[in-house]
């Protein structure tokens, strides 16, 4: 498939059903190179990590540990980047702030005490991409996150280069890390999963990746938590007749610069409008500075505009493609929303583009890809906190609720169970 042309939704065969609804973009592929990588790290170390930097990164690392070049990189900041990142900082806080849960307590009936109480992680690690393009907003909606839980110890991992991104270096230390590392891909995520002599380990990792990153947090799965895979960029855009097309291009475009390995889709129930934004595309391609990435990614097997016979089987394509991010660009967005379950994250209208989440307005760019939106929301601040329930029984109250203990311990055969209740009342029948 592709988004170059107009695809009527009623022609699609199977195996672009597949293309389009099983998409991986390339991650099980790398599944095999990425557990090579995984383990060469695991068992030797510091030197594979050397030694794949040099082979990946074409950078021969001294120190592995940056976090000093971050606080440096600060000061050469100029005043409107700075600014910009202090705006995006307090706007991504805030929002996560808005998502901390409370500890409570409640008095249920007969004498039940129960509650739900809340800890940060010890040690978190967020990976934060380079590659071609630099990404310190990824820093900040990795650290910020985990920073508002009161996670203790927040680490970052970023691939080396001649010389790296020195706002994505400024951005990882404003937004709150402790430690920073210079490494990348498969085996920077190796080295927060198992630690080498350089590199601490750590309870979870975290963060947006190509395939091979997105890879290896499959692989590193049994050893340390993820938050989920969040892989090369996707976007659906829902758009009705009221839709201006330069802007469902635009948010094509826009998503399929991240990587070649971006999927990017247009539905709308109005012919002209999908003929529209397929020329938009056409003519302003050769316009935009990455333009190789995002012909690569509008020829992707999972990028597509679509023509639905109504808005209903628009949204029952949106729906089945479970995207990272939806984008609703018509005139009933909201009753469009209410019949869409499955997305990472959703702009509603005309004024509301990806990129505003992507970088600035508060809610986090790290999301599931691959139709992981089926099961999952993005990065949030509950990634970082364990909840515990809490609970005390009055004597009356285990007194009303031990028939139910013992019946069902006696169901299951557990007999001890049943006992550690009768042991209690025998002693309040005595008093
Ligand atoms: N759209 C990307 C995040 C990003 N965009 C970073 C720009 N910079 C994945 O959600
Ligand atoms: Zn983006």
């Amino acid at each position: 498939m592709s988004a170059f042309s107009v695809t009527e939704i009623a022609d699609l065969g199977l195996e672009t059903r597949v293309a389009l609804f099983q998409r991986d973009a390339g991650i099980d592929a790398a599944r095999n190179d990425a557990r090579e990588i995984v383990e060469r790290v695991r068992e030797e170390g510091d030197v594979a990590v050397r030694e794949y930097c040099r082979e990946f990164d074409g950078v021969d690392v001294g120190n592995l540990e940056i976090t000093d070049q971050c606080e440096r990189a600060v000061e050469d900041l100029s005043a409107d980047v700075r600014d910009a990142i202090d705006t995006a900082i307090e706007n991504v806080r805030e929002f996560h702030q808005a998502q901390l849960p409370e500890d409570w307590r409640r008095e249920f009936d007969d004498g039940r005490e129960l509650g739900r109480r809340f800890r940060p992680l010890e040690r978190a690690g967020v990976y934060v991409p380079g590659g071609t393009a630099a990404y310190p907003s990824s820093a900040i909606m990795g650290v910020v996150p985990a920073a508002v839980a009161g996670v203790e110890h927040v680490s970052v991992v970023t691939p080396p280069a001649e010389e790296i991104n020195p706002v994505t270096l400024a951005a990882i230390h404003l937004a709150g890390a402790d430690t920073v590392y210079s490494v990348g891909g498969a085996q920077a995520i190796a080295a927060l999963a198992y630690g080498t002599e350089s590199v601490t380990s750590v309870q979870k990792v975290v963060g947006p990746g190509n395939r091979w990153v997105t890879a290896a947090k499959a692989e590193v799965r049994d050893e340390v938590e993820i938050d989920f895979l969040a892989g090369p960029s996707e976007v659906v855009v829902v758009a009705d007749e009221t839709a201006d097309p330069e802007y469902v291009a635009a948010e094509l475009l826009a998503q399929a610069e991240h990587d070649p390995n971006a999927s990017v889709v247009a539905v709308t129930d109005d012919e002209a409008t999908a003929e529209a934004v397929v020329d938009v595309l056409e003519k302003s391609l050769p316009d935009r500075e990455r333009e190789e990435t995002i012909r690569e990614a509008l020829e992707n097997d999972a990028s597509a505009v679509l023509l639905a016979r109504s808005m209903s089987e628009a949204i029952l394509f949106t729906e089945e493609y479970a995207p990272e991010h939806l984008a609703i660009v018509a005139d009933d967005d909201e009753s469009i929303l209410d019949r869409v379950d499955s997305a990472g994250s959703v702009f509603l209208g005309p004024n509301t583009p990806v990129a505003a989440g992507d970088y600035a307005s508060g809610t986090n760019h790290v999301l599931p890809t691959n139709g992981g939106a089926k099961v999952a929301g993005g990065l949030s601040v509950e990634h970082f906190l364990r909840a515990t329930t809490v609970q005390r029984l009055s004597g009356d109250g285990l007194a009303e609720l031990a028939p139910t203990i013992t019946t069902l311990a006696d169901a299951e055969g557990l007999e001890a169970h049943a006992e550690s209740v009768r042991v209690r009342l025998d002693d309040r029948d005595d008093e």
